[in-house]
């Protein structure tokens, strides 16, 4: 027996209890356990196999580390098999998450009991790949073709009562796994119960699959894994068991062998490695108990919404009464959405928004919170009064933060006496939504305030990065130049509205031009006065048609015009009639003859600029680790996660070929296409962004 299994008679029952910490992870040695187990019980003369999880979960599914080697026997889909085939009664306990492989085995027991905090599920497709352990042969036998279609294609978590109603469950009680499990398996062993084998009940009838597969396929946005796993339940419906599962097991091996399964994989370790910082190894937080949030405009209030949400009390600090009471309204309404949709109950939503938030117009309401976030206006002028105010007001060790998208830290932190305890911390606007937090590291900042910045994400659910300073830190920064390859493309011929296309069907959420009209084209208007007033290289390009846009009224949806016309009602738009003249204007202007441009070519330069400027951060860096700007992408930018993130997607078309497609372009535009010196190193010496993941692990 392998040690991963522990083996234990209680009178006709044997137990096969899982010990692979962290979430018994379905490794060989597991496998193995579990195979040898079942032998073992057999020869033993037990009458029943009670089959657990030691510590916080029943087996999490296959163990996600050994993909992409070479896989070793026994495979999971002979051990359900196994399991199954047991004369015994089977039956499986489960309690935390009971995921893909793990809910597969419980699929091959013959029965199922679970306590109530239990979750179940197939998220296989999350991470590229789908159910291969029978998942898609025995779930729709169990719960018909509806359900578990959504259940495979949705990858989602489900509760144990509704696991229970789906009828995946057979009983749902209070107790540790061993216990329940126990009293099941002698209960049935007591009523002469006889073993129950999923695969030996009859298969539902097959539906329209193929108009199911392309529904899923476009739902998925690119994502194939999802639509492959129709296909799967398709074999289910139409041939025998057996035969089913080897149909599982190609399209199993189909998607192992993909690119998208690597891209899925590696933002599944990628969001975990984040916020795990050599630097920060044994560095407790300071204490959160009380925040402040300077400024009541969305951002504010939605960071203010998060922070009430996750049990901080906020003190919300306005220039004026008025605009205190309307971040108040901004914060409840926020707060509303959570109440609508039942994640407060009425009495929460009345303390959040009375006891936990304090609104206030004066400095001095600041002098006893832990840290405040500052979301004033974006003015270097502006946030240097706020600091030197706050130094003042502020007790000893309160952590001074700004929520600036692009200022410099260091400067901000040089008009306090305590710039050790200065960070900047950048949400992405609705704050209270978006999951992205970047923690920006100042040259003087402390180490246990770095800390707090992490630990304050954890509570606010966010995923967090570390930034250094620069202009935009790490998305905005690279963003400004995507966006820039972007506009020089529409100079030289492309339009806006196949720009977006083309990235859309690359997988991206929205399209650059979309996404401008969302944030306010404004925004994109102010920061190009801005860098025009600080000096542009003179071998920039410079392009006028959309600041004249703005000049006439166009910006975004705020105003119902951008690149898009918003008719009421509907989030996407229809080009605008007004876009393409200014276009054109400004292409005879500086006398450019449009050509034409392929989709494939837009999406090659957008995303070459994309990588390129990503590996100056990571040179320079501002971000420490390839991983950590493929996690701020994906979270805050709609980068499509099946794809990993920019430099996983670089790693996977190879850097030489994207690299000789700068040094070709810089032809035409050397200034824009310089190639970053950390690309040109890695393709000299033949290693990936990924090799540096793995150094700096
Ligand atoms: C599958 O089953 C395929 C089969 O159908 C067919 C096969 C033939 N393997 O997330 P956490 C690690 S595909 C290896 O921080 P939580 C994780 O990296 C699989 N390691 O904790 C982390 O390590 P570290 C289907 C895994 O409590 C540690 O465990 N199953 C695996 O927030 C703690 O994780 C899934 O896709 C794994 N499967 O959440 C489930 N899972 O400490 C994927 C986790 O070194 N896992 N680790 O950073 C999850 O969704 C969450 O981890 C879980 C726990 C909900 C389980």
């Amino acid at each position: 027996m392998s040690e991963a299994i522990g083996y234990e008679r209680v009178g006709d029952i044997a137990i096969l209890a899982a010990n692979n910490p962290p979430v018994n992870a379905l490794g060989h040695d597991v496998r193995n356990g579990l195979v040898d187990g079942i032998a073992r019980a057999e020869a033993d003369g037990a009458k029943a196999v009670l089959i657990y999880g030691e510590g916080k979960t029943y087996f999490a599914g296959a163990d996600i580390r050994e993909f992409g080697k070479p896989p070793t026997q026994p495979f999971l889909p002979d051990v359900c098999t196994r399991i199954e085939a047991s004369p015994l009664i089977v039956v499986s306990a489960l309690h935390g998450t009971a995921l893909g492989g793990g809910l597969e085995i419980a699929l091959g027991s013959h029965f199922r009991i679970a306590v109530p905090t239990a979750r179940v599920g197939l998220p296989e497709v999350l991470i590229g790949v789908m159910p291969g352990a029978g998942g898609t042969q025995r779930l729709p036998r169990l719960v018909g073709v509806d359900v578990a279609v959504d259940v495979i294609t949705s990858g989602r978590q489900i509760g144990a009562k509704e696991a229970l109603a789906m009828g995946v469950l057979d009983r749902v009680v209070e107790g540790t796994p061993r216990e329940i499990g126990l009293a099941y398996a002698q209960e049935l062993l007591d009523s002469g119960a006889e073993r129950r084998a999923i695969s030996e009940m009859p298969a539902p009838e097959a539906v329209d699959f193929d108009a199911l597969y392309n529904m899923v396929l476009q739902k998925g946005r690119g994502q194939i894994a999802p639509a492959l796993a129709v296909r799967g339940v398709q074999a289910c419906c139409e041939l025998p068991f057996e035969e089913g599962m080897k149909r599982e097991r190609e399209l199993f091996m189909e998607l192992m062998a993909s690119d998208q399964r690597q891209g899925m994989i590696h933002a599944f370790f990628s969001e975990r490695a984040v916020g795990k910082l050599p630097e920060l190894k044994g560095v407790a937080p300071r204490n959160l108990n009380a925040v402040g949030v300077i400024g009541g405009g969305t951002m504010g209030a939605g960071i203010a919404t998060a922070a009430l949400l996750s049990g901080l009390s906020v003190v919300m600090l306005e220039m004026t009464a008025e605009a205190a009471e309307a971040a108040r309204g901004r914060i409840e309404s926020n707060l509303g959405g959570a109440l609508k949709r039942g994640k407060l109950s009425q009495a929460q939503f009345e303390d959040l928004t009375t006891k936990a938030l304090t609104l206030a117009t004066d400095y001095a309401a600041l002098g006893d919170v832990d840290l405040v976030i500052e979301a004033v206006f974006e003015d270097m002028g502006v946030k240097k009064q706020v600091f030197t105010q706050l130094d003042a007001v502020c007790k000893p060790g309160a952590i001074l933060a700004s929520n600036t998208s692009y200022l410099d830290i260091n400067e901000i932190a040089a008009c306090t006496k305590r710039p050790a305890d200065v960070i900047g911390l950048h949400f992405f606007s609705p704050a209270h939504v978006m999951k992205l937090l970047e923690v920006v590291v100042a040259d003087k900042t402390a180490a246990d305030v770095v800390a707090t910045g992490f630990a304050l994400g954890n509570r606010l659910k966010k995923t967090s990065v570390r930034a250094g300073v620069c202009d935009g830190f790490i998305g905005n920064r690279i963003l400004s130049t995507y966006r820039t390859c972007a506009d020089h493309m529409i100079l030289d011929g492309a339009t806006p509205y196949q720009i977006d296309k083309a990235l859309t069907d690359f997988g991206f959420a929205m399209g650059p031009y979309a996404v401008a009209d969302l944030a306010g084209l404004d925004i994109g208007w102010a920061v190009r006065k801005r860098k025009r007033a600080e000096g542009v290289d003179p071998r920039a390009r410079d392009f006028t048609y959309a600041d004249k846009l703005c000049e006439d009224g166009h910006f975004g949806q705020k105003t119902g015009t951008g690149y898009y016309v918003y008719q009421a009602g509907k989030r996407a738009g229809v080009p605008n009639p007004d876009v393409m003249p200014l276009i054109e204007a400004d292409r005879a202007a500086q006398g450019l003859t449009p050509r034409d441009f392929s989709d494939d070519e837009i999406v090659r330069r957008y995303m070459a600029a994309m990588v390129n400027e990503a590996a100056k951060v990571v040179g320079e860096g501002i971000a420490r680790r390839p991983l950590d700007v493929d996690v701020t992408l994906l979270y805050g930018y709609g980068f499509p996660r099946y794809r990993g993130g920019p430099l996983k997607w670089a790693d996977m078309v190879g850097l030489p070929g994207l690299l000789s497609d700068m040094q070709d372009w810089a032809k035409e535009d050397g200034y824009f296409w310089q190639p970053a010196p950390l690309l040109e190193e890695l393709v000299a010496e033949g290693r990936t962004f990924d090799d540096l993941n793995k150094e700096t692990a």
